[in-house]
């Protein structure tokens, strides 16, 4: 059961900038609000995550002189795609979708806050070892099944799935309640990915239904 006080909604970055219009939208992303906004009416708790990057972070791609956004570079943790300059601070960009209910989220956890490093996943940064807090909050409040969506499938919610496996927690994506990036076939890997750790992919209508 959806409701059940064990279960938690993690909604995932639904921020202007993730949708249409936005700095880096990605397509239909908007469509996920009406869809998240019926989903939470089910649970007992919910909690919001919001992408929050200083101005000049190192995974946007204007802070590497003669790079495009999209590109790939090296940084000491990693493989990083570039972005364009998306949810800085403090800007509408940044602000959640101006239709999302969000009064009766329990905590908004923001990440990407640190200059130097990216964090797709709301549990551990992009180094995959600096946790955000996230995975010890929810054990505390003894949160054991995680239902996941938002934006985008293919990024942080999938990040952010794969790692709440790691943390311990049963783990479910809601599908339609969810919209992808897609590059280079990232859509495709991640739910690979996701499933091959036992991340379950659900739909919003057969949680309605259960
Ligand atoms: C995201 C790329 C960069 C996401 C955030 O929310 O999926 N993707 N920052
Ligand atoms: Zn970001």
């Amino acid at each position: 059961m959806a409701s059940h006080t064990s279960e938690c909604l993690l909604i995932i970055d639904v921020q202007n900038d993730f949708c249409p219009g936005g700095a880096l939208a990605v397509p239909d992303g908007d469509q996920v609000v009406g869809i998240v906004n019926r989903l939470g009416e089910r649970f007992a708790h919910r909690v919001l995550t919001q992408d929050w990057h200083p101005a000049g972070h190192l995974s946007f791609a204007s802070s590497h002189p003669g790079r495009a956004p999209m590109e790939t570079t090296t940084l000491p943790y990693g493989e990083q795609v570039l972005w364009p300059d998306h949810c800085v601070q403090g800007t509408r960009g940044a602000e959640f979708h101006s239709e999302l209910e969000v009064n009766g989220s329990e905590l908004i956890l923001r990440k990407g806050f640190r200059r130097e490093i990216d964090s797709y996943s709301a549990f551990f940064e992009n180094d995959r070892s600096t946790p955000t807090g996230l995975g010890a909050y929810l054990r505390e409040r003894g949160f054991e099944r995680l239902y996941l969506c938002g934006l985008a499938t293919d990024f942080c919610v999938g990040y952010s799935a794969l790692d709440a496996r790691r943390a311990g927690f049963a783990v479910a994506v809601v599908d339609d309640a969810c919209r992808a990036i897609d590059v280079n076939g990232s859509l495709a890997a991640a739910w690979r990915e996701m499933e091959s750790v036992g991340v379950e992919r659900v739909t919003s209508e057969a949680l309605a239904r259960a």
